[in-house]
């Protein structure tokens, strides 16, 4: 019943929320949000090369010009680009076992999509794979966006296809004439495709070496990122020639691993390091999250960690819509005063000092094992706030729950 969603409330608001505000409150106002989810896009190829080259020099070139967060984890379990999609949305985790959007899809949230459409945004997903596909057309719905353009919507031939389906390029190039046609301010997600296992890329594309290891998957997974790198690049051209550039605000963030365990010895190889311990393991979920805001210069790369949990409270205080009451997990990434505490679904957990995995405590700079007592008082708490979350999708608690979400008054100061 009710009782139980308030107790959550009460730990969200204790926990979790900040009474500073933003220093970019305000600041998407009105703009569109254009995000990117890449798929399979680790950290760990960003700003890094493979003989010599860079392999994603785009990005790299884009995050000297954008805030760059660089201690950002993804949060999904077997639900993989679905659970990214349903944390990102809606700042609950995704369950331990399945995927949410299957298995809860009819339950009652505050999505995004559905929260904006109240002041004044259209939403569109963009991803060119069957609407069935993790279930999405069903759960699209229930999130509150207005359109999904699927496979259906675009031309897709044996030229055009790589791997899974119709090649990043191809995609962002159709897609255009879709997005110009929304009505704005819009908030539109494309879902990306070519870097997906197991990562093969016809030779003729290939821009960049293979990695040279006993892992096939490794190996071809610099190719294939390259490519989405170079897919995102003429997608910002694009951009720019539409005018749509101007009047939005880009994020561009990676959904999930990539590269499993599996392959930790070819990936100690190309990390020059003797092996992948469970720290490094930790370390490896890391995803790049990039919020480039044309015409702001104050860009930075900022280290606190963070977490796909933040990525709601996070635009929606840059659309300058703010909630005293919501039930979201994750916090404000442009406000300073709270102790980031980054939550994995497998109860792992990273601070700004601590990491802790498997019964072990790590020294998050150095990667060193420390006592388990500086961790252990947040053991637990990892846990219940994994319960709380459970317990909202199993209980469909939302359903007794009215948060609201105002627009408050901002004045944006300019750089
Ligand atoms: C499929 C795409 C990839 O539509 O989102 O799915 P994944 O296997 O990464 O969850
Ligand atoms: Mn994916």
């Amino acid at each position: 019943d009710g009782s139980e969603v308030k107790e959550v409330e009460e730990y969200t608001n204790k926990n979790i929320k900040s009474d500073q505000h933003s220093k970019l409150q305000g600041i998407a106002k009105d703009k569109n949000i254009i995000y990117i989810s890449a798929e399979s896009l680790q950290s760990f190829v960003i700003n890094n090369k493979l003989n010599g080259k860079e392999v994603t020099p785009f990005l790299n070139d884009l995050i000297d010009d954008s805030y760059y967060f660089e201690n950002f984890y993804h949060q999904t379990e077997q639900g993989k680009t679905s659970d990214s999609e349903f944390v990102i949305e809606n700042s609950l985790y995704p369950l331990s076992r399945g995927a949410v959007f299957f298995t809860h899809s009819q339950n009652e949230l505050n999505a995004v999509p559905e929260i904006i459409s109240d002041h004044g945004y259209t939403s569109a997903v963009f991803h060119a794979n069957n609407k069935s596909f993790w279930n999405r057309s069903v759960m699209y719905d229930t999130l509150g966006y207005d359109e999904f353009y699927s496979e259906t919507a675009y031309n897709v031939n044996d030229e055009n296809t790589i791997g899974w389906g119709l090649s990043d390029k191809a995609f962002f190039d159709q897609s255009i004439k879709y997005l110009k046609s929304m009505e704005e301010p819009y908030y539109a997600k494309f879902i990306t495709l070519t870097n997906h296992f197991p990562f093969e890329l016809p030779e003729d594309k290939q821009n960049i070496d293979k990695f040279d290891s006993n892992s096939k998957t490794l190996n071809n997974y610099f190719t294939t990122a390259r490519y989405t790198d170079e897919a995102i690049k003429q997608f910002f051209q694009k951009l720019k020639e539409s005018g749509e550039y101007k009047d939005s605000i880009i994020i561009i963030y990676g959904d999930h691993y990539g590269i499993s365990e599996y392959h930790n010895k070819a990936m100690s190889q190309y990390l020059g390091k003797e092996e992948i311990t469970p720290f490094d393991h930790i370390q490896l979920q890391r995803v790049p999250f990039i919020v480039h805001i044309p015409g702001h210069e104050n860009d930075r790369t900022i280290s606190k960690v963070s977490g796909q949990m933040d990525m709601k409270p996070t635009v929606l205080s840059m659309m300058g819509i703010e909630t005293e009451n919501g039930v979201d997990f994750g916090t404000d990434l442009f406000t300073d005063d709270v102790d980031p505490f980054v939550v994995l679904r497998d109860g792992s957990f990273i601070t700004q000092d601590y990491l802790y995995t498997r019964d072990t405590c790590y020294n998050r700079k150095s990667g060193k094992e420390v006592p388990m007592e500086k961790c252990k008082p947040l053991v637990a708490k990892a846990q219940q706030e994994l319960d709380y979350s459970d317990s909202i999708i199993y209980g469909d608690l939302l359903r007794f729950y009215n948060a609201e979400y105002n627009e408050v008054e901002t004045e944006v100061k300019s750089n």
